[in-house]
């Protein structure tokens, strides 16, 4: 195995030569990043063989969430094995440019936004940290649409990501877990016990294939990110039925099984209800919960009386909540353990992240399709939501409030989160404000019932793909100034405070910034042929498009300083660009009529000679990890002006900040705790509180008369 310049050459070129039969001059682009790939992965399985003998009986952490965001991950591995500068000087002199070679990688669109960069965020944490922490999710065969702007609106085209196959994957044939749908339960008593037998099932073969999730600095620790494919258990087709002449039955069967991986849900809580997006929850939490049962059960350990203190399930949003269920049915009906047992080891299991407060985006399901569905996790649910009735009479006998809004079959619907909050031993939300609106005012009755399983965790984002890895230039300027431990720590880069009237310091970081947005630029160029100005300010809002995000609020600003700037060309001092950027879900009319009003207010800007030296508009195509990657370092100024309450958290809020640009927001999320830490010359704040939104909202006009801005 390589390890210096010299030897990765020689490796590199044996692996062209010898693994695909071309020589250097002959490879194009994609032979040389497949050759690195392997390289890459040689270095994997060495470490991993070594961690082989260091398996560990701590205890396991499993991540369980419908998206996962993770980036491209060359570079990421690069990083973390610490090689970086190595193979790019290596290739240099074989000359080949290690960045052609990154962009030939597929960014997998496993997810909607946040909540799946939070879960990749949260794996790349615990790998670092050393903790046993893999990700369990769908290998969703076309992820999030790739958004193309054709006239102005969103169009969407199929994201097909394993189109030249994953080269990370390794599928692991024989750890296929089986998945039951539909049928009927027959009960019986046997020996004074109540048996349930599912019957009459449809069954699907879960297929899961393995990521390597690496740590930076210590290769050893590599966690695993298993993604589970859904396949016919009878192979190509089921051949009974194609055997009988039944083509078209064996053909649907297949196709019908395939779609449950075939494509990621666009997040359009306002549509939510079909039957297909509930077979993939349960699909991947029942495949997920069956092979670490197996695992744990691998390991010796005889009974599973010790699973909660070996095993944590977290639960990202409500969508993996089944977990709940479908464990109390493997240590009832697999594991013929008692109701009350069963329901310790399981609340002692599970954690469960909030992410909204809105009350459309909680997710129901209507009783008939669930019970058709998942008969028996049906019938569990229903003895729970009896159970936590029973027991809320006995201590709220007064309160038929309190009853009402926390059982989970309510109004011919399954309401997942209170399964979720009663089912886990700890309920988080996801910024300090977050958290209180949780508490005071979406699950106040819960926090009276159960207030000791609350608690806030504020998001965070990994700094060594957000910071170190996508702003090399900013990365060298602050190690140089302080050393290298903040790249281990985030916390040390407060050290900077120490430059902050540092001229020298000060010049060389708006050099950076400069280059960065000269980097943008050029992207932008290749990829759209729109030229940006560096010099002008970039002012910029990339995220999901939606109504609370307020996308409409900064285009009216806009709209406002070209007003202004036609009859008084000199109102603007300085050359503005405004960025946007972000999905609209396909069925969200508003967020599309958004999108289309942009690119028409960049058109008239872009026509009008008396402001288009001094304004821009651009709508950047396709907002994802990886063009993030490029635009956070370029900002100068970041835009985040939710209606305050609305926004959980926000995630992008921090990439921007760490990479240098003043926020311009609300107090909305971890905005407010943004605003604690970088001061008031970093953060610009305008708006109601998140208090005042909450009670115009409930009582209507304005809370009091003497309103405070903040
Ligand atoms: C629901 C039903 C049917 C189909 C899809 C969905 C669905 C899918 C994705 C609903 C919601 C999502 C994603 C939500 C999300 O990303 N929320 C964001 O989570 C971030 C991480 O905590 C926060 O920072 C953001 O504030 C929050 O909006």
């Amino acid at each position: 195995m390589f390890t210096d310049k010299e030897s990765f050459k020689q490796a590199y070129l044996m692996k062209l030569i010898e693994g695909e039969g071309i020589n250097l001059n002959d490879a194009t682009h994609w032979d040389q990043f497949v050759a690195l790939v392997i390289l890459v992965k040689e270095k994997m399985s060495y470490y991993r063989a070594i961690n082989q003998n260091s398996m560990s009986q701590g205890k396991q952490v499993y991540y369980f969430s419908m998206e996962f965001l993770i980036g491209r991950l060359l570079l990421n591995y690069l990083v973390n094995f610490k090689i970086e500068d190595l193979v790019r000087e290596g290739l240099a002199e074989l000359n080949i440019n290690l960045d052609d070679l990154l962009e030939q990688e597929a960014d997998p669109g496993l997810g909607n936004g946040g909540l799946g960069r939070l879960a990749a965020c949260f794996l790349d944490s615990m790998a670092f940290l050393g903790i046993e922490g893999h990700g369990n999710g769908i290998r969703y065969k076309y992820g999030l649409f790739e958004q193309k702007i054709v006239a102005g609106n969103q169009v969407e085209v199929a994201d097909n990501w394993l189109k030249n196959g994953y080269p990370w994957e390794i599928r692991k044939q024989n750890r296929a877990v089986v998945v039951k749908f539909k049928g009927n339960i027959r009960t019986e008593q046997n020996e004074g016990r109540l048996t349930f037998y599912h019957e009459n099932y449809e069954q699907v073969l879960a297929v899961p294939y393995d990521v390597p999730i690496l740590s930076y600095e210590n290769c050893s620790y590599i966690n695993n990110l298993r993604l589970w494919s859904a396949e016919t258990t009878c192979g190509e087709l089921d051949l009974v039925c194609f055997n009988r002449g039944e083509f078209n039955q064996a053909t649907s069967f297949k196709s019908e099984v395939e779609a449950i991986s075939y494509i990621l849900y666009p997040d359009d809580s306002s549509r939510a209800g079909r039957e297909l997006r509930l077979k993939q929850e349960y699909f991947f939490v029942a495949a997920g919960l069956g092979s670490i049962v197996r695992s744990y059960k691998k390991k010796g350990i005889n009974s599973l009386q010790e699973f909660s203190r070996r095993v944590a399930v977290h639960i990202n949003d409500t969508h993996p909540v089944l977990c709940i269920p479908e464990l109390m049915r493997i240590l009832m009906d697999e594991e013929g353990m008692g109701w009350d047992e069963s329901w310790n080891i399981t609340v002692n299991t599970m954690s469960f992240t909030n992410h909204t407060i809105m009350p459309e985006a909680m997710e129901k399901w209507p009783i008939d399709l669930f019970k058709g569905l998942l008969p028996r996790i049906y019938l569990i649910i229903e003895e729970i939501d009896r159970r936590f009735k029973e027991s809320l009479v006995r201590k709220f006998l007064d309160n038929e409030e309190v009853v009402r809004n926390t059982q989970i079959l309510k109004d011919g619907y399954v309401w997942m989160v209170n399964l979720a909050i009663i089912g886990s031993s700890s309920v988080n939300g996801v910024a300090k404000l977050h958290t209180e609106i949780l508490k005071e005012e979406v699950f106040k009755e819960y926090n009276r019932i159960f207030g000791y399983k609350f608690n806030n965790k504020t998001n965070g984002v990994n700094h060594r793909r957000f910071l170190l890895t996508a702003n090399p230039k900013l990365s060298r300027l602050i190690t140089d100034a302080i050393g290298p431990s903040w790249k281990e720590e985030a916390g040390e880069l407060q050290k900077l405070h120490g430059l902050k009237n540092d001229r020298s310091f000060l010049e060389q970081l708006a050099k950076v910034k400069y280059e960065n947005k000269c980097r943008l630029a050029e992207r932008v160029k290749t990829k759209q042929g729109i030229d940006l100005d560096p010099l002008s300010i970039f002012d910029v809002q990339v995220k999901r498009i939606h109504a609370y995000k307020r996308q409409l609020l900064n285009v009216l600003k806009i709209m406002h300083l070209y007003n202004k700037a036609i009859n008084d060309p000199e109102s603007l001092t300085t050359s503005h660009t405004f960025i946007f950027g972000g999905k609209a879900a396909p069925g969200y009319h508003y967020a599309k009529t958004v999108i289309k009003l942009i690119n028409a207010l960049s058109q008239k800007i872009e026509h009008d000679p008396k402001v288009n030296q001094k304004l821009k508009v651009v709508f950047l195509e396709n907002f994802n990890v990886t063009q993030g990657e490029f635009i956070y370092p370029a900002a100068d100024i970041s835009e985040q002006i939710s209606t305050a309450s609305k926004e959980a958290s926000g995630t992008g809020n921090m990439k921007f900040m760490m990479n240098g640009a003043l926020t311009l927001g609300t107090l909305d999320g971890a905005n407010v705790e943004i605003n604690e830490a970088v001061g008031k010359d970093n953060i610009f704040i305008f708006g109601l509180t998140a208090e005042q939104v909450l009670h115009y909202t409930r009582y209507g006009g304005m809370p009091t008369p003497t309103l405070e801005r903040v």
